[in-house]
């Protein structure tokens, strides 16, 4: 596993920042104010939660590669993956007050600053058809119900990102909720997002994704959820004997900028990161799938790991067991939160109805 750093002080990742060749002023809102000429190229920073080769990486790529061809090569996008800059929510207290201009925001940990995003945390709600899923994050009507919640925290939301469903790895199965009484299961660093495993029984542990590998090698956790591609790459398979495939949730990530300088970017500007951001959108889903499947395959060759596919029924226990959460969710997120819970349960319903489950026919 790579080595990743965390725990950097805001000051030295400005200073490295800088080192790192980007000559702009630090403060974003002065790279292309309102009334100044911009002097081209420009460059924008793009932190990342994930490390090189992750979805977000190749998310990254792809859009970096299309706005330096829509803006002429006007804008250029320095990439920093994770282990760079620092941890989820560093990069998040970077984006808000404008060291880096784009970053993705896990909502595992962004439910810290924004509770209402937490709603994505929770398990069983939204659809296991992930063509009903795809359809609702790439809605307006999702985006329009959390632009405040963001904007609020100085961030403005450009878009959703599904990554593929959570994993859960420990050393046995989890095919109950019985099977987690008494482990210790790291969590992303939100309360909600530990009161998931609470619901189960465990013991929940948030840590930042850096800390993960240590933590399960040295047997301070007993095991940890995250999406397949995110087990291979951090090496998390080396360190435990099962994955159990329940499908509780599929992890989101937002991609997020700084509010005040995207306000104050020109139209072109603007228009150009806009145009990028629509064509690099439904890239990810594809990309999530292909990296999920070939990592398994990776995982497969390289270890023993023994998988593990929960029945409807043992699925059902869960989803039974997860429901009070939602009501954890209202108390952390309040009524603004509790409206959100309800609408996407709604949208959630409309969509599978006008979806024919898998195999239907068409008469
Ligand atoms: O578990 C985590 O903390 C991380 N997992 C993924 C797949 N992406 C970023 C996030 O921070």
């Amino acid at each position: 596993m790579r080595k990743l750093c965390h725990g950097l002080t805001p000051l030295l990742v400005m200073a490295m920042l800088l080192l790192a060749g980007c000559s702009d002023s630090p403060a974003p809102v002065s790279d292309s104010g309102d009334n100044e000429k911009p002097s081209y190229p420009v460059t924008w920073r793009f932190a990342l939660e994930e490390i090189e080769g992750s979805v977000q990486h190749r998310y990254a790529l792809e859009l970096k590669n299309r706005i330096e061809s829509i803006s002429d090569g006007n804008i250029v996008i320095d990439i920093f993956p994770y282990g760079s800059i620092g941890t989820s929510l560093q990069l998040t207290d970077l984006a808000q007050e404008g060291s880096v201009h784009l970053a993705f925001a896990s909502p595992g940990h962004l439910a810290d600053v924004i509770p209402e995003v937490g709603v994505f945390t929770l398990h069983y709600l939204l659809s296991d058809s992930e063509a009903v899923n795809r359809d609702i994050l790439a809605s307006e009507e999702l985006m329009q119900l959390f632009r405040e919640p963001y904007a609020e925290q100085n961030l403005k939301l450009l878009g959703f990102v599904p990554e593929g469903w959570m994993v859960w790895t420990a050393n046995k199965p989890l095919k109950t909720p019985a099977d987690f009484e008494g482990l210790t299961i790291r969590t992303m660093a939100s309360d909600i997002a530990a009161e998931a495993y609470k619901a189960y029984g465990a013991t929940p542990s948030p840590a930042p994704f850096s800390q993960v590998y240590s933590d399960l090698q040295l047997r301070r956790i007993d095991g940890q959820a995250n999406p397949v591609f995110a087990i291979e790459e951090m090496g998390f398979y080396e360190v435990q004997n099962t994955m159990t495939f329940a499908k509780p949730a599929q992890f989101v990530s937002s991609v997020v900028s700084n509010k005040t300088w995207f306000d104050a970017l020109p139209e072109d500007q603007k228009r150009w990161l806009e145009d990028a951001l629509d064509e690099v959108a439904p890239l990810a889903y594809e990309v999530q799938a292909e990296l999920n499947a070939s990592r398994l395959e990776v995982i497969r060759e390289n270890s023993s790991i023994r998988t593990v596919e929960l029945t409807e029924e043992e699925r059902d226990r869960f989803r039974n067991a997860s429901l009070p959460v939602r009501q954890a969710y209202i108390g952390i997120a309040g009524e603004r939160g509790e409206a959100i819970l309800e609408q996407l349960r709604e949208m959630v319903d409309e969509a599978e109805a006008e979806t024919p489950a898998p195999g239907a026919t068409s008469q």
